[in-house]
């Protein structure tokens, strides 16, 4: 396989591909490796996350300038992605020590209730091409606190920064077969879901990958969590504070050429401020550079590929007029996919907006009341993040009420995207249902065990039963 760069189109270099044995191979030495990794105590574990931490911090500008290189992200972005890794890492070792369960009051004297997390087993962890390190980060520092070995199938389109990961986890000393990475295309990652010694198999990917990949690991039992698509929507109302709404939508609709799964795609606005507040984006995205995410001026870098390209120019062909941007194209090689990000006014929620193109462009849409713009905001058939924009302290705890936004994670007065690792990371319906990350997503790597401990020499039974 080939790794190449957006930002020309070249390769970096060729790579082995990994055979349906190598990843049967992996997952066998993970297994093995689980063997020990599982008693190792969790705040050992959590050493080597520490180091991994360490090293993270170490070669955070390096790594980060390969992220731009794999994924086309600008500079800063990048190196925010490295500080992730940073930040769950920290996190994860914090977490080593806090793995706690409850106690339960037994309804049997002289009996004692609680609940022991245990490791769970091999997690396989399948990553994309728009968070290439981060999203295994989020992944592999908890699972590896945890107690569980990970076998990672990164993108074929990011190898490089796997790589790169990889050698910084073996440095942090984790034990042989506890963190492996296996690359190649979809074949590698089936081969791996199929594997019943893959406990839990956590995937970020479209929609239509989840749903091929979610029945076959429910089928022989196995545990998924599944960080799919995004079609993510910000409410505007009359209230809201413009100037921080502009900037905030300029980030979370062309930032990382609305590449990430959080990235704005439809803004529901008050018709009183509708064309206002479109003005002054029309305005803002004309600032927005586009070109080589290495530049230091760069704010939009390149499309992934090609298809990325073919499908943004699809929904302009079918959205027609465009408020802002433009199907410009400075191609600065055949095979680099550079595009300005555009503003598309729409009278309603048609198939086309519904439908979530992994690209910078953003719908506008038009609300006349609160009821309508939820409904509006609910009816994509994703639920990852959300926004609303106002000043309206009740309409803001109107959109985190239960008859509110219906996602995942949900803000006020912030973009969708962006999110912090300290909060668990995840969305509802065609977005999967998984949460990764920060507050108790831990327990997804973990098997809970309900302890019972008769220690009054009596056998009183639940349920007041009798028997002998
Ligand atoms: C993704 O696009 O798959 O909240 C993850 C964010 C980032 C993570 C995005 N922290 O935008």
């Amino acid at each position: 396989m080939t790794a190449r760069t957006p930002i020309t189109g070249g390769s970096l270099g060729s790579l082995p591909a990994a055979t349906p044995g190598d990843v049967d191979d992996a997952v066998a030495r993970a297994a093995e490796a689980f063997r020990t990794w599982r008693i190792v105590p969790a705040p050992e574990r959590g050493a080597v996350v520490r180091r991994l931490g360490e090293l993270l911090r170490a070669h955070k500008s390096d790594l980060a300038e390969l992220v731009a290189l794999e994924a086309g992200k600008i500079r800063s972005e990048a190196q925010g992605e490295v500080q992730e890794m940073i930040d769950v890492c920290d996190f994860a070792v914090g977490l080593s020590r806090q793995l706690y369960g409850a106690t339960m009051a037994s309804e049997r004297p002289g009996h004692r209730m609680m609940e022991l997390w245990q490791p769970l087993g091999v997690c396989g962890v399948i990553t994309s091409f728009n968070f290439p390190c981060a999203v295994w980060a989020w992944n592999a520092a908890l699972a590896l606190v945890c107690g569980d070995p990970v076998v990672w199938k990164p993108s074929e389109k990011t190898p490089l920064t796997a790589l790169a990961c990889d050698a910084l986890v073996q440095r942090a000393g984790a034990p042989a077969g506890v963190a492996q990475v296996v690359l190649g295309g979809a074949e590698v990652g089936e081969r791996l879901v199929d594997n019943p010694s893959v406990a839990l198999v956590s995937a970020t990917g479209s929609t239509a990958m989840g749903r091929a990949i979610g029945p076959r690991v429910a089928a022989r039992f196995g545990r998924s969590l599944l960080e799919l698509g995004g079609n993510n929507a910000a409410i505007v109302a009359p209230s809201a504070d413009l100037d921080l709404a502009v900037r905030a939508v300029a980030f979370a609709a062309a930032g990382t050429a609305g590449q990430r799964c959080t990235t704005l795609r439809r803004l529901i606005v008050h018709r009183s401020i509708h064309d206002d507040l479109v003005d002054r984006l029309v305005t803002a995205y004309k600032s927005l550079t586009v070109g080589n995410p290495l530049d230091e001026r760069t704010l939009v870098g390149p499309l992934i590929d090609r298809h990325a390209y073919e499908a943004f120019g699809r929904a302009l062909d079918e959205v027609g007029a465009l408020a802002g941007g433009a199907r410009e194209l400075e191609s600065m090689a055949p095979d680099a996919f550079y595009v300005r990000p555009a503003i598309a006014v729409v009278l309603e929620q048609t198939p086309l907006v519904l439908r979530e193109t992994f690209a910078p462009l953003l719908y506008v849409l038009a609300y006349d009341d609160w009821d309508e713009a939820v409904a509006l905001h609910n009816a994509a058939a994703h639920g990852l993040s959300s926004s609303v924009f106002t000043s309206d302290l009740r309409e803001a705890e109107r959109f985190l009420s239960p008859a509110g936004s219906d996602c995942g994670i949900a803000n006020v007065n912030i973009g969708p995207s962006g999110a912090e690792i300290g909060g668990a990371f995840g969305g509802e319906k065609d977005t999967g249902g998984g949460r990764e990350s920060g507050s108790d997503a831990w327990k997804a790597y973990m098997r809970r065990m309900t302890c019972t401990v008769n220690y009054s020499g009596e056998l009183p039974l639940a349920q007041g039963v009798e028997f002998l």
